[in-house]
């Protein structure tokens, strides 16, 4: 039997200084130049891993070249973010196995799931039991996945499907408000799932953090990961300086 839980990216994510920055890429929105030009640059400026998918225009061909690409120039790991079973590439180090708890069609909760991991299994890819919650405005994720999300408002909400996700076992939790979102998840949602669970589950978020501010709010609320997408595209200047406020 292959060892899935390797640990390797596991422990590396729960070992480094919190909080971490996760750099996106969508291999739909940019080519292989820019995505090595940008991922080095980033690199060089502390981001602690890349995630590659994206909702459309995902092939597994596309993804192996970008990371066969950019992992000649970075050494951190590189982990998938699939919007469907597209989005599995052997090159990868770990995968997000992620299920879209609040969507209404049973596809995005487990039947992708379902199909994917037998392919997963054969490229003995590492697996990070992935909660996958939107809250907001959802974005193409949103859409795609049939999401119900949840209301700006309603906090409680988004913390009781973070609870359920623990006691299902999964370990990491990712609340998304969408690419491109005008706003970001409400901190208080990551405040008060760190608060209930602390370091048993490892907190992603991301979705419209476009500047240092937005970022900072998700870090003083406690989030282990920020990711950032759309503003790396737009303006990378502005993405080191994000790197920058993460840090400290
Ligand atoms: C989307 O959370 C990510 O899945 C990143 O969102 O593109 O808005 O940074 P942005």
């Amino acid at each position: 039997m292959k060892k899935l839980r390797k640990l390797k990216v596991h422990e590396y994510l729960k070992s480094k200084k919190k909080p971490l920055h996760f750099t996106l890429i969508d291999p739909e929105k940019t080519n292989k130049n820019e995505v090595v030009k940008y991922a080095t640059l980033l690199y060089d400026h502390g981001t602690d891993a890349i995630l590659i998918g994206g909702s459309t225009g995902v092939t597994e061909r596309k993804i192996d070249d970008i990371i066969v690409e950019i992992r000649k120039r970075i050494d951190i790991p590189i982990i998938l973010f699939p919007g469907n079973i597209s989005g599995i590439s052997r090159e990868a180090d770990a995968i997000l196995f992620m299920s879209l708890l609040n969507s209404e069609n049973p596809y995005f909760i487990i039947g992708a799931q379902v199909l994917g991991a037998p392919i997963v299994y054969e490229y003995g890819i590492e697996v990070l039991p992935t909660a996958y919650i939107i809250v907001g405005y959802g974005g193409a994720a949103g859409y795609i996945g049939h999401a119900r999300p949840i209301p700006w408002d309603k906090p409680e909400i988004a913390v009781a499907y973070a609870l359920a996700a623990y006691m299902l076992g999964m370990e990491y939790i990712y609340f998304e408000a969408g690419s491109g979102s005008p706003k970001i998840v409400p901190p208080i949602i990551v405040k008060k799932t760190k608060e209930l669970l602390g370091d048993q589950v490892f907190i992603i978020t991301g979705g419209g953090v476009n500047n240092e501010e937005k970022a900072k709010q998700l870090v003083e609320a406690g989030a282990d990961a920020i990711v950032t997408g759309t503003i790396v595209e737009q303006d990378i200047e502005k993405a080191i300086r994000i790197i920058k406020a993460i840090k400290g």
